[in-house]
């Protein structure tokens, strides 16, 4: 065996030269992999007991893409473009044996092979886009020619991956190994030896891409419906032209067009944001002094309170294949919410997103039950009753008397205290936050709350829990709203303002769907039933004269036909497509005038401003108490739970990137003219005034807490 270099290896077996990547985690190209796999591509070739090549590589996966930390640096040469092309160029035959999860750049890789040959298990596709990003390494070029355009232009735009049944079928795959891939490898290479010359390269391959050679109408099509789908993001429609340019030049030239335009979008501020948060999804994972790893899985859970929540949240584990005992004291209510599940799931049979079989297994793990001494043998347990303290504390009680030791006893709660609940038990020390989002089948943030009070080892095995439920885990610590609804909260008051003062309903929707939000403020509040806000108020004492009144008028949103805007059901365009309505423009205007408010136009900036600074203001509160563990903990959960589009990078990167000092600056403008709301957060005026970002503030905050502990090692 030859070592290239500490992480390529060049081994022969029989006439077939073995080249063998080792770069964990994820064999992603880095500098050190293209250039040892380029030499051992040339010293394969200058062998001359050599007859064919196998590119295999060890650990969880074949090459998984370019190395993403490389982005936005100098390139070093060589160039995955120079490697891919040394291979599809060498006299002796190269199959790519792969494993794992065969993505971006590792997929062109294997497509400058002359084979392509993978395990059953194998997964392929290009997450380009997801980064900001085209293919940009033949990929644009190459997979049109085996797979067709159209197909080609669904699997780079929506960045979805085909298994290797698939992908044989497909003609990516030459062939499915059943047994032991690098066994099969050389098996297959082996048939090759006596292959006929030339070796046929996919480059050369153009019965794919001539029958629709000048078709524009394909690609328009495409456009509009990738461009729908995409909203916002560019990253899709650019891959479009790069397929494009594929059918219509030859390969040279488009491919040249391709790395043109991969190389506009490294540098863009969508790319920079969205590789900003497949860093920052990661990193939440990691929690400093608490190890998330190795934690035994859970197999059986229970959920307390039957209503909406408590049913989405029991789905969710089912749909983990958890088992979880369902309880709510009302057999009436336990009844309801069993046939809603059983809806919910027959619902997504009917539309193709799971088989008949699936819906029986899961209901098959959802076990009711009245009684809640049935939480024995429960390793999780979420309480998610109606938000009253005094009822918390009476059901946390009576899981004390029951719960096994060391189970989890997490609360959905997200506006009540948690130490109080928790000291309705003996041990506050297993009480923790498990706050779903709803629909809590569906949305994928998990805010993991701890008090000053829950265990290390109940953090860890919450965090492993959340991954295990394919949700993304992120963990605050505690106080009103934690972070996301917090952040919320400073978003509605200034939405409230703003109609106040001279913006409408429409406008601010308009704004915040412009910015990428998948739905405005006022629209959702219609969405979810301007009521629930209207007693919390009455209870709290608390006015707000423009939802008042629509309540007051029975207006309480989408279910009533009407609340900020009207519905239709024969609307066209969707019965739940919000109508302006100029009676509420109306009622808007009278509102301003009975509170003695001169209204006065503002522009779109503005309202843009006013509703997001404050969030960011209120973001580095959060992050400055501690409750963040970082900036980009309130991105994930931002983008998670609340649609900030990602390729702004969530509230903290989006303000890093305009620069702190100008947020800080125009909250002071705020100041000055709209009260002290707007009075900018000690931290966001601190690293304003230092010229920094909340990203440096978060790495200082991580290098202080490594020496902190080193110290005490
Ligand atoms: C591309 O290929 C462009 C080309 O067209 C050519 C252009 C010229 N680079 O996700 P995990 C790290 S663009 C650097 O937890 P899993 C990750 O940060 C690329 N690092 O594991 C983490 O580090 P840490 C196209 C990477 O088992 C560790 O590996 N490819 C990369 O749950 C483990 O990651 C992609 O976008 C990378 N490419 O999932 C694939 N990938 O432990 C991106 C991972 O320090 N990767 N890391 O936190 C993935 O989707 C998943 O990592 C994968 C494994 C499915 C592979």
């Amino acid at each position: 065996m030859t070592r290239i270099n500490e992480i390529v290896t060049l081994a022969r077996q029989g006439n077939v030269s073995v080249v063998t990547l080792n770069n964990p985690p994820v064999n992603a190209l880095s500098h050190a992999l293209r250039e040892g796999l380029l030499n051992a591509i040339a010293h394969a070739g200058r062998d001359k007991e050599s007859a064919a090549i196998v590119i295999v590589c060890e650990g969880q996966t074949f090459v998984a893409g370019a190395d993403i930390t490389e982005f936005g640096k100098p390139p070093k040469d060589p160039r995955i473009n120079a490697v891919i092309s040394a291979i599809e160029e060498s006299p002796k035959p190269v199959v790519a044996a792969m494993h794992g999860t065969v993505l971006g750049g590792g997929l062109e890789l294997a497509l400058g092979c002359h084979y392509r040959i993978a395990v059953p298990s194998a997964r392929f596709g290009f997450p380009e886009v997801n980064l900001g990003i085209i293919p940009g390494a033949g990929g644009t070029q190459r997979l049109p020619r085996i797979v067709g355009v159209e197909r080609a232009i669904e699997m780079i735009t929506s960045a979805s991956q085909i298994s290797a049944a698939q992908a044989r079928e497909a003609g990516l795959l030459d062939e499915v190994v059943l047994g032991e891939l690098l066994a099969g490898a050389l098996a297959f290479a082996q048939k090759l030896v006596t292959e006929n010359r030339p070796l046929k390269r996919v480059r050369d391959r153009d019965e794919m891409l001539k029958p629709v050679r000048g078709n524009t109408e394909l690609f328009a099509k495409a456009r509009q419906s990738v461009g729908r789908k995409a909203r916002g993001l560019k990253a899709p429609l650019a891959a479009i032209d790069a397929i494009e340019a594929a059918v219509n030049l030859p390969f040279e030239q488009a491919l040249q067009r391709e790395r043109e335009i991969i190389m506009a979008q490294v540098g863009s501020d969508q790319s920079k944001a969205l590789r900003y948060f497949f860093f920052a999804e990661r990193e939440a994972a990691k929690i400093p002094g608490v190890d998330t790893s190795n934690q035994p899985k859970v197999m059986q859970a229970a959920v307390i309170g039957a209503g909406t929540m408590g049913g989405g949240i029991a789905m969710s584990f089912a749909n983990a294949g958890i088992a979880v005992t369902l309880i709510d004291v009302s057999e009436q209510a336990l009844e309801k919410g069993i046939g809603i599940i059983q809806k919910n799931y027959e619902n997504t049979a009917k539309r193709g997103g799971m088989s008949e079989a699936d819906v029986g297994k899961r209901m098959g793990l959802i076990t009711p039950s009245t009684k809640l001494a049935d939480v024995a043998g429960a390793e999780v347990i979420v309480e998610a009753v109606f938000e009253n303290t005094q009822l918390k504390k009476t059901v946390f009680a009576e899981i004390d008397r029951h719960a096994q030791p060391g189970a989890i006893l997490g609360t959905n709660t997200s506006t009540l205290d948690i130490d109080d609940i928790a000291s309705a038990t003996k041990r506050p020390e297993s009480v923790i936050g498990l706050h779903f989002f709803s629909p809590a089948n569906v949305m994928k943030l998990l805010e993991v709350v701890r008090t000053g009070k829950t265990a290390p080892a109940i953090v860890a095995r919450s965090m492993a829990l959340g991954r295990q439920m394919r949700k993304v885990p992120v963990l605050v610590g505690t106080c009103d709203g934690f972070v996301g609804n917090r952040i919320l909260r400073a978003r509605s008051k200034q939405a409230e303002q703003i109609i106040m003062y001279g913006g409408f309903p429409h406008q601010v929707d308009g704004v915040l769907q412009e910015f990428g939000f998948p739905m405005g403020v006022f629209a959702m509040g219609d969405m979810a039933g301007l009521d629930i806000g209207w007693r919390i108020r009455q209870e709290r004492g608390l006015k707000s004269p423009v939802a008042d009144a629509l309540c007051e008028m029975g207006r309480l949103g989408q279910k009533t036909g009407a609340g900020y805007y009207r519905y239709d059901p024969q609307n066209p365009a969707g019965a739940r497509t919000p109508i302006v309505d100029p009676m509420v423009n109306e009622l808007i205007v009278k509102a301003s005038n009975d509170a003695g408010i001169e209204r006065k136009e503002m522009n779109n900036d503005l309202v843009r401003e006013r509703l997001l600074y404050p969030m960011i203001n209120e973001a580095a509160k959060i992050l400055e108490e501690g409750v963040a563990l970082r900036a980009s903990d309130i991105d994930v959960i931002w983008i998670y739970g609340y649609g900030w589009p990602r390729y702004r990078g969530g509230p903290m990167h989006y303000a890093d990137a305009i620069g702190l000092r100008a947020v800080r600056d125009r909250l002071r403008e705020f100041e000055r003219e709209f009260g002290e709301a707007f009075k900018p957060a000690a931290l966001l005026d601190r690293l304003a005034d230092e010229d920094k970002t909340f990203a440096e503030y978060t790495a200082e905050v991580k290098a202080g807490a490594a020496k902190l502990e080193s110290a005490a090692a």
